[in-house]
């Protein structure tokens, strides 16, 4: 497998393969950057999906050898990234799907989407520590900060605004602890992409990736979906079925329910130990090597919400100016059919709340 250290890291020159080096050499002839591949031999074909976490694993190794690109680096805010690669899905959910939403965020219909370009995504939600480390370079300060605060719940599962609750004050309805691991929350959509700018900045890239030829952004809606499944077309990355180990998806469970004995919404039956936020990679990862994509918390979208094409798309980046960005993958205060692959919502730019933050993509040429 090809895998370079992070950037940080130089690697020893002679460890440095051939296709990497004329890719460095085409970055400085040109600043533009592209996958080299191997001359005279095709991109691997996109597995047909559904496909098996098995699968996309092997897909996404062998693109990233063929391309000459490392499947997972580590930037110097120890952000990991993982290489995605094009491919084609169905997108949204069938109408039988148990939990299936077909009002506001309708999910439907169920179509067909080809992403033709590859990315990195953020291995793991952006953390408190990550985003500490932001605004004390830049003194910025977030919407929440600005307006006097964001939306939080009380013990009984109601959400308003909290005034005061902001990224260092979630305003949790209960005892916690902030951890630099933790995912950042309280941070709207345009909170996100400063983020995202002041990242396009720092030194991230592994040999070959520069600032001038990768763009920090959030990930489209396809591209999230694309992602968070990773061949699977059930209702969860991992299968059609709830989680009931604790160790697939920080979901509402029993120790939410056990913090908040009057929580009305429905739990899942496993007890993770997190009623409310849960450290980064504290569970298993998907086909792609992605944590937390379900659960924890919801996470923006570079797009706005747009109902579903009956029609094949491709690359789709257009959403409804009328309508909110779209946001995804459910939090630690959801019930099981409001946590799935398919599971749309979507909220204005400058919209906060204790459990919706985002991650991080990387958009090559
Ligand atoms: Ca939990």
């Amino acid at each position: 497998m090809l895998r370079l250290r992070p950037f940080h890291s130089f690697p020893d020159v002679a460890t440095i393969p051939l296709r990497l080096v004329l890719s460095l050499v085409l970055v400085l002839a040109t600043g533009v950057f592209a996958p080299a591949g191997q001359p005279g031999k095709p991109a691997p074909i996109a597995p047909k999906f559904p496909f098996s976490a098995a699968t996309a694993k092997q897909y996404q190794k062998d693109y990233a050898d063929w391309a000459a690109l490392p499947v997972e680096f580590t930037n110097s805010l120890k952000m990991t990234f993982v290489l995605i690669p094009p491919g084609t899905f169905l997108m949204g959910s069938p109408a039988d799907e148990p939990g299936r939403n077909p009002g506001e965020y309708d999910e439907g219909p169920r179509h067909e989407v080809s992403l033709t370009k590859p990315f990195y995504l953020g291995k793991h939600e952006v953390t408190f520590g990550q985003f500490e480390r932001f605004v004390t370079a830049t003194k910025y300060l977030t919407d929440g900060e600005r307006t006097g605060g964001g939306h939080a719940h009380d013990a009984k599962a109601e959400w308003k605004h909290r005034p005061g609750t902001n990224w260092r004050k979630p305003g949790f309805a209960g005892p916690f602890q902030q951890q630099d691991r933790h995912p950042v929350v309280h941070v709207s959509q345009a909170d996100s992409l400063a983020f995202c700018r002041w990242l396009s900045e720092q030194p991230q890239a592994p040999l070959g990736l520069t600032k001038t030829t990768i763009r920090c952004d959030l990930p489209t809606e396809a591209q999230w979906e694309w992602a968070c499944r990773a061949g699977s077309g059930a209702r969860y990355w991992w299968g059609a079925d709830e989680d009931t180990s604790g160790k697939l998806a920080n979901f509402g469970d029993r120790s939410l329910q056990r913090t908040h004995p009057e929580w009305p919404r429905l739990n899942m039956p496993m007890d993770d130990g997190h009623p409310f936020l849960a450290p980064v990679g504290s569970y298993q990862a998907n086909g792609f090597g992605l944590h937390d994509t379900l659960g924890n918390v919801w996470e923006f979208c570079s797009t706005r919400y747009e109902i579903y094409s009956k029609e094949s798309v491709t690359d789709p980046e257009e959403g409804n100016t009328q309508r909110g960005f779209a946001v995804r993958g459910g939090g630690w205060s959801n019930s099981p059919r409001d946590v799935r692959c398919a599971t749309r919502n979507a909220d204005p730019p400058h919209f906060c709340h204790s459990n919706l933050g985002f991650r991080v993509a990387l958009r090559l040429p």
